[in-house]
């Protein structure tokens, strides 16, 4: 097995908690301002994430609904409008400070800098919302921590579609045992594995647990069983060196 020399961090419910108090908020307020009574409370949000990227889940949620144009290129027309809208809204939602990084994650990326730990993302996320995002968290030159980031223009198909992953691993040059996807979804767990990659999974509000299958898989770990504190990057790195 080669050593893994890069961390592919997925964005949403890994690096932040966005879906909850920022997609779902920005989705509804979108909804507001184009005039529509619809709401997604958190619990009907959670169910409609099993439907990765926005636009698509805006299509899957007008299905069958008679307040909605019946012909289908006027729903693509206003899936793709309240996207735009719910996107700019979420990134005012972010530039609020509303969304803090989860515990542990902005050190980890800085300890893994520090330790020569190649770093990219790989998202089924809008480029705008992890510009958002990633500025508010990291700065202006958050891009420079990243060697790549794929978001959700950059592919075809959104997870668990390995694509992301694919197209990460090969604008770096890699092959799949040299990179450890980060995730927290059962969708992005299925991605990384398809892409043949390592996963270091951490439950988020909306993902708390995984499938028996992916559990079992001797590629997934748990984020709790790193080693903790501030030099977990170092140390997993030194620990996966040593394990040669
Ligand atoms: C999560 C998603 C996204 C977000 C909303 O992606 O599926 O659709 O919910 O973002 P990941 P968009 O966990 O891979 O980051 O509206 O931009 O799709
Ligand atoms: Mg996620």
């Amino acid at each position: 097995m080669s050593e893994w020399q890069c961390l592919l961090w997925d964005v949403d419910g890994t690096i932040a908690e966005t879906e909850r108090d920022g997609h779902r908020v920005a989705f509804n307020l979108a909804f507001a301002q184009a005039g529509l009574d619809w709401g997604w409370d958190e619990r009907r949000y959670g169910k409609l994430l099993h439907i990765t990227g926005g636009r698509e889940r805006l299509l899957h949620f007008m299905q069958g609904r008679d307040d909605v144009p019946r012909d289908p290129v006027a729903q693509e027309e206003l899936a793709a409008r309240l996207h735009q809208l719910k996107n700019q809204h979420y990134a005012a939602v972010v530039n609020e400070g509303l969304i803090p990084a989860r515990p542990g994650v902005l050190n980890l990326i800085r300890e893994a800098r520090a330790a020569g730990v190649r770093q990219g993302i790989a998202t089924t996320t809008s480029r705008s919302n992890v510009q958002a995002l990633l500025g508010r968290l990291l700065g202006a030159d958050w891009r420079s921590w990243f060697e790549v980031v794929v978001c959700g223009e950059d592919t075809q198909r959104k997870k668990p579609d390995p694509e992301v992953y694919l197209k990460a691993l090969q604008s770096l040059g890699l092959e799949a045992d040299q990179a450890v996807a980060i995730e927290d979804s059962s969708p992005g767990v299925a991605a990384a594995l398809a892409a043949g990659l390592q996963v270091w999974w951490r439950p988020s509000v909306y993902f708390p647990s995984l499938g028996s299958d992916h559990l079992a898989s001797p590629k997934v770990a748990s984020w709790a069983a790193l080693p903790p504190g501030r030099c977990r990057a170092a140390r997993v790195w030194s620990a996966c060196r040593t394990d040669e």
